[in-house]
């Protein structure tokens, strides 16, 4: 329960900090980012969800509501700004049943008189409720709530109504007396001078702990607040500002460039909202409990290597992003992977991969680029591969055929396998640099740089499937490769630094039937300027 948990924070820890939100989103970034608990702001919700004065405009259940989904889309306690509770005891007495009822953790209740206004709002003070009223409401809440741990805070706005440190310290001693598990002291002075004040008293006359707005006074960290006596510090209103000044730039940006690309490096990638948002598990739910389901594959692009080939073309991006006609070589690639129906993709960045963003494109960077291969790349994407994905090289470009074609084999391991047996496939590269392959039917027996073209009778595209089967292989032979540790993998001198098809010839040594998907056209890979040249001459958009 979350009062309960609210209640054990408030044990173990010297002083708690509130993040205060406005609606789900806002909430989860403040548990993201570390904070103990959530402030549900009546300011905030009454902007946001109505853009209404914070002036019990909004009903008890409008206010309910918004809580709501604030409280459930978190795993920490939620204490909820609940403004002078909505009227007399008995709206008092309904809304903590109510609060409670929908596990949030605790309700701050202020001597405001119903309707009221927000605390910061400039112009005339208002008058607070009778003392005795508010103890009432106190009162009323504290008999209501069924857990003992459910927390009620009350406020007092005695300093903001200019009533004095006397009848502030009056009112909060009366509130004690009443029931309140602590003390709001609130102040809209530019200095904490006055509640410096009112610690140092508090701690000769209360027993309650403090909870501290520093909205107005905001050079003071939560630590400082903690040495005076404040057990609760709330930084209630600043993630809603900070939204107001974040999408007014960035409509402007938009406006003026006429083009949403001007808002790119002010905004999270998609992918970050669908994380949020619980997107990833849907399918893993799906796959559950829809009768029939069948997973997608993922595809998984490797493009972490530096290519010296295309300096200085490639000094500020990864070759994959070089562009082809106004789109990245990735782009295309990812184009054609959802014309295909490829929905899940993931790329492994390296060198320059933070310049690698594409929209709804999840990027893995593998770190240590500069002294692995590709494979160690490629298992850099481990959870990404477990339920069957289709590879490919980030530099080959490629038809929708192609995939379609890959797709629809039944084999464990795949590989495309360009038949077409011409000796000057070679496109300009230097032989050695080409994937040779030999297949016998629909099975490939060797691959790799080791085979000269007339070893071979056709050439690896860069482009394969394995099925969920195909990768607890794959995953069995790769543990076993590393821990053999031998100096030399096929063609390369180690098997961090492998190359994919060093790898799929040590499935073929070790006897796994490697498909061969046979094409004769619909593919170019880009191995050298020559070859980006003619890219860009074939590509028509
Ligand atoms: C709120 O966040 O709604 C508050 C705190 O009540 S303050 O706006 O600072 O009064
Ligand atoms: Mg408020």
């Amino acid at each position: 329960m979350k009062s309960r948990m609210l209640r054990e924070l408030l044990r173990k820890k010297s002083h708690l900090v509130l993040g205060g939100a406005h609606d789900a989103l806002s909430a989860k970034l403040v548990e993201e980012t570390g904070y103990d608990a959530v402030w549900a702001s009546s300011f905030g919700i009454s902007a946001s969800t109505r853009l209404l004065p914070d002036a019990n405009v909004l009903t008890m259940t409008e206010m309910l509501d918004a809580v709501k989904g604030m409280n459930q889309a978190i795993d920490i306690p939620l204490i909820a700004d609940c403004d002078n509770g909505y009227g007399n005891v008995h709206n008092v007495m309904r809304m903590v049943r109510e609060y409670e009822r929908a596990g949030i953790a605790g309700v701050s209740i202020e001597d405001n008189p119903f309707p009221k206004k927000c605390s910061l709002y400039p112009g005339e003070r208002q008058v607070l409720v009778d003392i005795g009223e508010m103890a009432g409401r106190i009162k009323a809440a504290k008999s209501t709530q069924i857990s003992k741990d459910f927390f009620v805070i009350a406020r007092t706005e005695a300093l903001i109504a200019d009533m004095g440190m006397e009848e502030a310290l009056r009112r909060a001693k009366a509130y004690e007396e009443a029931g309140a598990d602590a003390i709001l002291i609130h102040s809209r002075k530019p200095t904490p001078d006055e509640i410096i004040t009112f610690c140092a008293r508090w701690k000769k006359i209360g027993r309650i702990p403090l909870v501290a707005v520093p909205t107005k006074y905001p050079e003071i960290t939560s630590k400082e607040l903690s040495k005076l006596g404040i057990k609760i510090a709330i930084f209630a209103n600043q993630a809603l500002r900070a939204s107001v000044k974040a999408m007014r730039q960035v409509l402007i940006d938009m406006r003026k460039a006429d083009k949403p690309g001007a808002a790119i490096p002010q905004i999270v990638p998609l992918d970050e909202v669908f994380r949020m948002v619980g997107q990833p598990v849907m399918e893993e739910n799906e796959a559950r409990f829809v009768k029939g389901f069948k997973k997608k594959p993922a595809a998984i692009i490797v493009a972490a290597g530096f290519e010296k080939n295309f300096w200085p073309l490639n000094q500020d991006r990864p070759k994959a992003m070089l562009e082809i006609r106004g789109k990245s070589i990735l782009e295309r690639q990812v184009e054609v992977l959802r014309a295909a129906g490829i929905e899940r993709i993931v790329v492994i960045g390296g060198y320059q991969g933070d310049k690698i963003r594409i929209p709804g494109v999840t990027v893995v960077q593998n770190r240590a680029y500069k002294t692995s291969g590709m494979l160690a790349s490629l298992f850099c994407a481990r959870k990404e591969m477990a339920d069957g994905f289709v590879f490919c090289y980030g530099d080959v470009l490629f038809e929708e055929h192609v995939v379609e074609k890959l797709l629809k084999v039944k084999s464990d391991v795949n590989l495309v396998i360009d038949r077409m047996p011409a000796p000057d496939r070679t496109n300009g590269s230097k032989k050695a640099e080409r994937d040779w392959a030999h297949a016998e039917g629909d099975r490939v027996t060797a691959i790799g740089h080791h085979l000269t073209p007339a070893q071979a009778n056709g050439e690896f595209t860069g482009i394969a499937s394995f099925s969920k089967h195909g990768v607890r292989a794959a995953e069995a032979v790769y543990a076993a490769a590393l821990k053999k540790r031998s100096a030399k993998f096929h063609n390369a001198p180690s098997v961090g630094r492998a190359q994919f098809t060093d790898f799929a010839q040590e499935l073929i040594d070790r006897g796994f039937k490697i498909g061969a998907v046979s094409i004769r056209s619909g593919w170019t890979d880009i191995h050298t300027f020559s070859d980006y040249q003619k890219a860009w001459a074939a590509a028509a958009n």
